[in-house]
């Protein structure tokens, strides 16, 4: 497969994991500083598993290490593609010969080269003016695109979102007959969502025919944001990261915008993807990177999780009543009612009754309910909260149940998307 023959997708996901993701500084704090090349491959098979097409990895000029990775991870791919359809892997390069020559022998499907375009990164990086920047890149690219047609050719302005528009489209406009899309990073995490929809509506005008591929560093917690918006002006490939781990704060998270996609019944963007594993995959890389799935990702477990005494017993009653979005179809498969002091009567009646099997009626889980809060704050965290509860239903001299009661609650998993009349605004039935 190559380049000439595949059509991109409305929503072609550049996943970036495996390059952007290993820029993340968490990978230091915890000593582990790269990914194996074990990681690598399991990052890879669920990315391809997906239905992601474009996997950005490192130039091989990076490391000895990740040149030998690179083979096995297209190994592979190779084997995966009768069963799972091709996935192009891209290498990611500064606009240097010898970076492109050690990819192009290396065996990628693709180069993203990128080269700084604002006034900093001509003055402290490169070291090369505008026109420079452009007359350099235009000679790299036009000869690449004679000789390696096959080839995907993406050429990003780095920092992008500090260049002024007329600096950026001077390069572009030098480079475009030659690659098959135009990037434009926000690499330090400035852009606020106007501004992206501003220029993405003007690269659109300019370039009716080159997509358009975006990458949105957090720095403002603004890259899903961001993303969404460009998505939305007309941005066709948006680079992401699983967990949204990368430089710094990192980049949009996967997850997250097809969820967010999907929310806004953008179903055409989102149905290429087995969002089935949304939830399997941030476990997959959270594992990796030795925590767990940040609280802030959308796609998480902590957003079917339930503390509070009220949220609780709603929730028993009708999950929908605190769970407003499908999680489940994005394989949030299960949710969770934590015990803990601010539970309330409710849950301990369904703790002891339902799930201990204890013989408990309403008054007596009222008044478990009022020792437990008297008791936990000193007990946890020696004791856990449900083995407080089991210690005070000995304590109160309860018997298990042979039979259940009559009035056990009614918990029902309930399938996504909700009934229309239960569904919150925008979700479907
Ligand atoms: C980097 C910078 C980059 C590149 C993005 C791109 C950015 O780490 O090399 O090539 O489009 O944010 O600008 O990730
Ligand atoms: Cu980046």
């Amino acid at each position: 497969m190559s380049a000439q023959h595949y059509h991109p997708r409305p929503l072609e996901i550049v996943d970036t994991t495996l390059r952007e993701g290993q820029q993340s500084p968490l990978l230091h704090d915890y000593g582990k500083y790269y990914f194996s090349r074990q990681d690598k491959m399991d990052i890879l098979r669920g990315l391809i598993l997906y239905g992601v097409k474009f996997v950005e990895l490192f130039a091989p000029v990076v490391s000895p290490r990740e040149a030998e990775d690179f083979q096995a991870l297209k190994a592979l791919r190779d084997d995966l593609a009768a069963q799972h359809g091709y996935a192009f892997l891209v290498a990611h390069v500064r606009a240097h010969p010898r970076d492109i020559e050690s990819a192009l022998q290396a065996g990628f499907d693709g180069l993203h080269i990128y080269m700084g375009t604002s006034l900093m990164a001509q003055k402290y990086n490169h070291g090369k003016a505008l026109d420079e920047v452009a007359r350099r890149a235009r000679s790299l690219l036009e000869d690449l695109h004679r000789h390696h047609p096959e080839i995907w050719l993406r050429f990003s302005g780095e920092d992008a979102f500090r260049t002024p528009l007329e600096d950026l489209f001077r390069v572009y406009d030098q480079v475009v007959p030659y690659v098959h899309r135009l990037g434009m990073p926000d690499t330090v995490g400035v852009a606020t969502p106007d501004q992206v929809a501003r220029r993405v509506r003007a690269f659109r005008e300019r370039y009716p025919d080159t997509p358009l591929e975006v990458h949105f560093h957090d720095d403002r917690g603004f890259a899903l944001v961001n993303a969404l918006t460009a998505v939305r002006a007309g941005a066709q490939f948006v680079d992401t990261t699983i967990l949204g781990i990368g430089e710094r704060s990192g980049i949009t998270s996967m997850t997250a915008l097809l969820f967010n996609l999907f929310l806004e019944e953008d179903y055409e963007r989102v149905l290429p993807y087995q969002i089935h594993l949304s939830y399997p995959l941030n476990v997959l890389v959270a594992d990796k990177m030795h925590m767990l799935v940040p609280f802030k990702e959308p796609v998480s477990l902590t957003n079917r999780t339930h503390t509070a005494g009220v949220h609780q017993q709603a929730v028993l009653k009708h999950a929908g009543t605190y769970e407003a979005m499908p999680l489940a179809l994005f394989g949030v498969n299960h949710r969770d009612i934590l015990l803990g002091p601010l539970s309330g009567w409710n849950i301990v009646r369904y703790f002891l009754g339902e799930v201990h099997y204890y013989d408990l009626d309403e008054a007596t889980a009222r008044e478990i309910a009022r020792r437990f809060k008297e008791v936990v704050y000193d007990r946890v965290p020696e004791a856990s909260p449900a083995q407080v509860l089991l210690d005070l239903a000995q304590e109160f001299g309860l018997k298990k149940r042979t039979q259940p009661p009559a009035d056990a609650f009614r918990v029902e998993e309930r399938l996504y998307p909700a009934p229309a009349s239960e569904a919150a605004p925008r979700i479907r039935g």
